[in-house]
This record gives structure tokens, sequence and C-alpha cells, in this order.
């Protein structure tokens, strides 16, 4: 199975893994499973490099849509105090200070099912002016329509995050206020616009094996793989219905090493993408990262905070970088294209 699996993905970037495949590469030995992606990895990126990104929440709560895990969901009794869209310099100054703390992508995130239109020319300056600050720009603003998919992509945004979160199955357990084929027009959308796709989700929120297969599955089995890929470890927050859950179920807390699997799994189907370390990593031990950056993982979240929870810190990850010997990513995503005939794993 790692031969039809592995052997061949660089000869052609694969979009029609099927769910067995993608289960028999969780089922791999660990450390054969984790040997592979490393090599995946390196066929592909500059494997002692990490891409450092910063996050800022330019909406805060008062959701509509009732997603279990989210602390800014109007469902969520999580005490995060529901703010108006932030002004266009505040975002540019919060901007500034990441770009000369060394972030080299700024990715800004709104509480919204999706934005109002006379919302759009702020989230434009933002844009604009982040851009030219020399930095990569992801939004996460929810669902777009085709003419703001539009007009995100002729401000010149870099990237559209939208999580499928899970396996198709599982969705509706996590999120009824919208359905996993929304997501999926969504995603379609921001691709037909011209903007690159950033999709992941999250593991941890109690599903099974079967639901992480599914969940990279849904990804993988995409026409173009979503150039960025992030994968949450479950925060669990208190008032949410996950964070409580698993609060009464501690048992249910994602093991570490089924964590790596997952980031490996991503890493050998779409060997192409960034994937990206996301939420989690403040309960995260060292070895943990070290083993997802060894699984292929190659972007982080920098800063004291994600959008309302707290985050690993800058001294707690320069400390990291200096122990692993990593180094900060410089440009964008290096040898996608270069490398794409590289053989691997033989
Ligand atoms: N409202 C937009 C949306 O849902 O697309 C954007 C913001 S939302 C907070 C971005 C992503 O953060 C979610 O899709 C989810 O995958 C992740 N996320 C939210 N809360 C989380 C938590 N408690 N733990 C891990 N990941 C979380
Ligand atoms: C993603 O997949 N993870 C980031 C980013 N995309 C927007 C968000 C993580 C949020 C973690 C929970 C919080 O801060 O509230
Ligand atoms: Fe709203 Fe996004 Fe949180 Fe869901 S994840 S409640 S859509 S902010």
């Amino acid at each position: 199975m790692l031969a039809d699996a592995a052997h061949d993905t660089a000869a052609a970037v694969r979009t029609d893994w099927s769910r067995d495949e993608i289960a028999a590469l969780f089922d791999l030995p660990f450390t054969e499973l984790v040997f592979c992606a490393a090599a995946v990895h390196r066929a592909h990126h500059r494997a002692g490099e990490v891409q450092l990104c910063t996050l800022l929440s330019i909406k805060t709560g008062g959701c509509p849509e009732d997603c279990g895990y989210c602390s800014q969901s109007v469902k969520a009794d999580s005490g995060v105090a529901a703010t108006r869209l932030m002004d266009v310099q505040a975002v540019l100054q919060s901007a500034a200070q990441a770009r000369d703390a060394g972030s080299k992508r700024f990715c800004m995130g709104a509480a919204w099912r999706n934005p109002k239109d006379r919302d759009m020319p702020a989230i434009i300056a933002m844009v604009q002016g982040v851009r030219e600050m020399g930095m990569e720009t992801c939004m996460t603003l929810g669902m777009l329509t085709t003419a703001q998919a539009a007009q995100l992509a002729e401000a010149g945004l870099d990237y559209y995050n939208h999580n499928i979160d899970t396996s198709p199955e599982r969705y509706g357990e996590i999120i009824t206020t919208r359905s996993f084929a929304d997501r999926l027009d969504t995603l379609e959308t921001v691709r037909a616009a011209g903007i690159n796709v950033c999709s992941g989700g999250i593991v941890g929120m109690g599903e099974t094996r079967s639901d992480r297969v599914g969940f990279i599955h849904a990804l993988a089995t995409l026409d173009h793989h979503p150039e960025s890929v992030p994968v949450n470890a479950l925060v669990p927050i208190k008032g949410t219905v996950l964070g409580d859950m698993l609060a009464e179920t501690p048992l249910a807390k994602i093991d570490d090493i089924e964590f790596v699997r997952t980031v490996a799994v991503a890493r050998i189907t779409m060997p192409l993408s960034m994937v990206r370390l996301s939420a989690g990593r403040e309960a995260m031990s060292d070895a943990t990262q070290a083993l997802c950056f060894l699984a292929g993982a190659n972007s982080i979240f920098t800063g004291d905070k994600l959008l309302t929870a707290a985050n690993a810190g800058d001294d707690k990850d320069a400390a990291l970088f200096a122990r692993l010997g990593l180094k900060p990513m410089d440009g964008e995503e290096p040898l996608r294209a270069a490398k794409a005939g590289a053989r691997i794993c033989e």
C-alpha cells in the first residue's frame, strides 16, 4: 500500500485518492508513515524552513453560526464580547507590528456567516494595505458571493481560508447552521475567482479515525488541492459544546501520535500544499511539534493570541526554533514546481 500510495506521489499530484488508500496510510507503522511524509516534504519544500504567520481577529464574536468548537458563536457561553469590524488603520498598525516581528503572512478573520457588501470597502483597503507591506494576505470571512470573491481577487488577496473542519458525515454533528456542501460551494467560488484556497480542519473533536480519513479525503480529492491546509488541534474553550464535552471526557483528547499521523497523511496526499500547524500548539510539547515538522508541517501562527485563544508565544517559539535548528521561511512556498517530478520513498 505504501508503494501504491506514496511511491508515485511525486510523479503526479493525485486527486484520485480513495478512502481505503488514505486509511491505509493512517494504518502504517508510525515511523514508516513519518519517514514517508518527511521524504515527500523534502521533495517539494525546504524541509528546515517553517513559515511564520500572524492572525488577527478583525471582527470578534456575535457570530450567528453554531460551530460547536467556536468561542465566537452567539450560541457559546464563552464570555467573548462581540465587537464591530476594526478600523482599517488599526488593522494596518497591527500588521506592521507583525511584519516587524518577522511574520511573512497576515491572516485576518471575521466572525461572520458572510460579509455584508457595505463591509467590502474596508476589507479591500485592509488587503491592499497589508500587501503593500510585503506580507502574504489571507482572509477568512465566511461564505462569499461571486461578486465579493471577485472584489477580493481584484484587491490582490493571496489566500482565502474556509475550513471543511471534519468529515462530510460528521459535519452535521458539529455545525447545524450550514452544510458541508455550502462549504464546498464557497471553496469553488474562491477558486473560480483565482484566489489561492486555504482549507483544513480540526482534529480532536471526539471524531473517529474514519472521520479523520474522510476529512483528508475530502481535501485531497478536490479538483485542485488547497494550496494551504491548516491542521488545528481543538482548543477546548469553556462554554462551547466541544470544549465542555472535552472537559467532561478528558479521554476524548486527541492522542499526540494520532495528531502527527494526520499531519503526515495530509503531507503525503497533498505534497505541494503548505501544511499549517495551526491552533492547539500552546498545549503541545516541543517533541510533538518537532514530530509535526518532521511529518511535513511547514507553517505556524506566532504571537500570544490566535483569534480569541492563547497561542504558544514568540519567546517559546524562538526557543523551539533554536532547539530544533529550524529557520523562518523567507519568501513564499518554495520548490512547489521545481521538484514536482522528484521520486520519493524509494
Ligand atoms: N467565520 C469564519 C469561518 O468560520 O470560516 C472564519 C473564522 S473561524 C474562527 C476559522 C477556523 O478556526 C474555523 O474554521 C476552525 O477550523 C478554526 N477554529 C475555530 N475555533 C477553534 C478551536 N476552538 N480550536 C481549533 N480550531 C478552531
Ligand atoms: C485556521 O484553520 N486556524 C486559525 C485560522 N485558520 C483562521 C484560527 C484558529 C482559531 C483558534 C481558536 C480561537 O482563537 O478562538
Ligand atoms: Fe462563526 Fe467562524 Fe466561529 Fe463558526 S468558526 S462560529 S462561522 S466565527
